[in-house]
């Protein structure tokens, strides 16, 4: 599958003033609904897991077989309005609906004659019925349209004219298509491409000049191919740690996959969606949540209520991301993630204990004051000091009822922040691969499937060398001693060393944590615990410990993170505890 990737995040510059739609939107409603969600992963009697859309090329089914659905196709309960109003109600700011996927239907009236009004007994446009509902609710809509692969045309298992080469199909569907939907349902805030594969930079240069003369104002994602998309669609499902410049999006599902499936109810809850729209915007990016309604039309009701809750928390806290800039830090705290509106931070707490205290390290700007944001009244100031380059918030003793609750800083000037990531006194602090300093090691991406088209993405330090390390600049609030869990997988069975600057050091054996082919099963594994003996700035160093039994093999581990635990801490105190080592 990934060979069908191509050059799929590589960008152009773009015009301001859609740039600016972009930015402000920040929350967006992905729609994948067609032949797929008919079947939902369901054929011939069995039930399929993974992706549904993907069913078509999964179970190699012939053309003329798949098309039967097309016979079947009857969403008697699709009603645009009503999809557009729980857009709207969630808190997103624009659509993009799937208008031709992978499988070759087209869910508009095309002249092509797979076509949901020419080939099925619903004989309706959704392309049409829901770019006008966007219209009348004031959101952005586009459109997703697979310009590469057609598995009913090119790509098929069982392609009804044989192999039409890919220029034919490009100049005799894809770009009649496209011109289709560039003349025929209004403005478009964006066509969304996707898996641009064997594609030329000519090819999708033509497809990015026929939208500049149609609809200079519609954005083109990085999966048109080749470096001429506006945006980045970073790879599915994949929340980056660090914070990425420019303009950029993630996809994600509300649960396994993206078409609709029988089998799929591992639906985020209202909580999940928020964290995982807080934590994009906070490393400067566009959260794109799909849902995949049923055969019927119908939006899944468990998702449709878990969206809604998170709208209702975005209609009393939405201009803590809307058009937000992203966190002056590259990097989530350990209490949660923070936003910038200006001389304004946005302190969005993930979990935590009234009367915890609220720390960070690293902020380059004075605190003139803190209020907790409550709807109802003026909300309450949380006494707060700075000292050492520490930051500390002490929350009142009242009990907040929000999923996600939000303190509003006023910061004399634009805040900055320190690169050195703080080790709180009473929280797990976590320290990500990505900001380690290596020798003798390399930070790799890796990219995995759990189940078929459930992607997961972690960036980790491997390829050792036996003089290599990766190392942490820390600065920590308080001396004494903290547990360390080291997140890893793929070890070769031997000792590894934890030291700090001052000469403390734990070795541990590197145990188990197989992973199978390309899944990378990473696990937090208890380390030991380490003495700082003084607080403020430190360095913290991993190393392979060589010994004579290993004089040929390179030493193996895949490292993606380290946390540091306060040890001896009564995690019963008032902390603030988000982040307990992964397992
Ligand atoms: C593609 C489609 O194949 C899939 O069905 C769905 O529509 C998804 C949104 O997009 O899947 C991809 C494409 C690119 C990557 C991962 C999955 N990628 O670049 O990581």
């Amino acid at each position: 599958m990934k060979e069908l990737w191509g050059d799929h995040r590589q960008t152009s510059r773009t015009a301001a003033e859609k740039a600016d739609f972009f930015r402000q939107s920040k929350y967006a409603m992905f729609i994948h609904w067609g032949l797929y969600s008919q079947a939902g992963n369901l054929w011939n009697g069995v039930q399929y897991h993974g992706i549904s859309e993907w069913l078509m090329r999964c179970r190699e089914i012939p053309v003329r077989d798949y098309e039967r659905l097309a016979a079947e196709f009857n969403p008697t309960a699709f009603d645009a309005d009503a999809w557009v109003a729980l857009a709207r109600e969630a808190g997103m700011r624009y659509v993009v609906f799937t208008a031709k996927h992978h499988d070759g239907f087209a869910l508009f009236k095309s002249s092509h004659p797979y076509n949901i009004v020419d080939a099925t007994p619903f004989g309706r446009d959704p392309v049409r019925e829901l770019s006008e509902a966007c219209r009348r609710a004031g959101l952005g809509f586009g459109v997703y349209y697979s310009q590469f692969q057609d598995w009913h045309e090119i790509n098929g298992w069982d392609p009804v004219d044989g192999k039409t080469p890919f220029e034919a199909y490009f100049e005799g569907k894809c770009l009649p298509q496209i011109r289709e939907l560039l003349t025929q349902y209004g403005p478009l805030s964006m066509i969304w491409f996707d898996t641009p594969g064997t594609m030329t930079a000519e090819q999708s240069r033509r497809i990015v000049d026929l939208m500049r003369e149609l609809q200079p104002n519609a954005l083109t994602n990085s999966r048109i191919g080749n470096g001429v998309g506006e945006y980045a669609t970073l790879g599915d499902h994949e929340l980056p740690v660090r914070r990425i410049d420019g303009l950029w999006e993630t996809i994600d599902t509300t649960n396994d996959t993206w078409g609709y499936s029988r089998s799929d109810s591992n639906w985020l809850d209202d909580g999940e969606i928020l964290r995982r729209l807080i934590g994009v915007v906070a490393r400067g990016g566009n959260y794109m949540l799909n849902v995949g309604p049923d055969s019927f039309g119908v939006i899944p009701p468990v998702i449709a209520g878990a969206l809604r809750r998170a709208g209702q928390w975005l209609a009393r806290h939405g201009e803590t991301l809307y058009g937000a800039q992203p966190s002056p830090w590259e990097f989530a705290q350990t209490w949660g993630d923070c936003t910038r509106q200006g001389s304004r931070l946005y302190f969005h707490l993930f979990d935590w204990r009234p009367g915890a205290v609220v720390r960070c390290y690293g902020l380059r700007a004075a605190i003139r004051s803190v209020r907790w944001r409550k709807a109802s009244e003026e909300g309450e100031r949380p006494a707060f000091r700075q000292n050492d380059g520490w930051l500390e918030i002490s929350l009142p003793l009242g009990c907040g009822t929000e999923p996600v609750e939000v303190l509003e800083l006023e910061t004399e000037g634009e805040a900055g922040a320190e690169s050195r990531r703080g080790v709180d006194s009473e929280s797990p602090t976590r320290l990500d691969a990505e900001f380690a300093q290596l020798r003798g090691c390399t930070l790799e991406s890796f990219s995995w499937m759990e189940k078929f088209g459930e992607w997961k993405h972690r960036k980790a330090v491997a390829c050792w060398q036996w003089d290599g390390e990766a190392a942490w600049e820390v600065a920590v609030a308080a001396p004494g001693l903290y547990k360390a869990f080291i997140t890893y997988c793929d070890p070769c069975h031997r000792a590894w060393e934890l030291r700090t600057d001052e000469a403390e050091r734990i070795v541990f054996w590197a145990r188990d944590a197989e992973s199978r082919g390309e899944v990378k099963r990473f696990v937090a594994f208890p380390a030991g615990v380490l003495e700082f003996h003084t607080s403020g700035n430190h360095r913290l160093a991993l190393t392979p410990v060589l010994s004579d039994a290993d004089p040929g093999t390179a030493p193996g581990l895949t490292v993606a993170a380290i946390s540091l635990q306060p040890y001896n801490v009564n995690q019963l105190t008032t902390t603030v505890n988000p982040n307990p080592p992964e397992t």
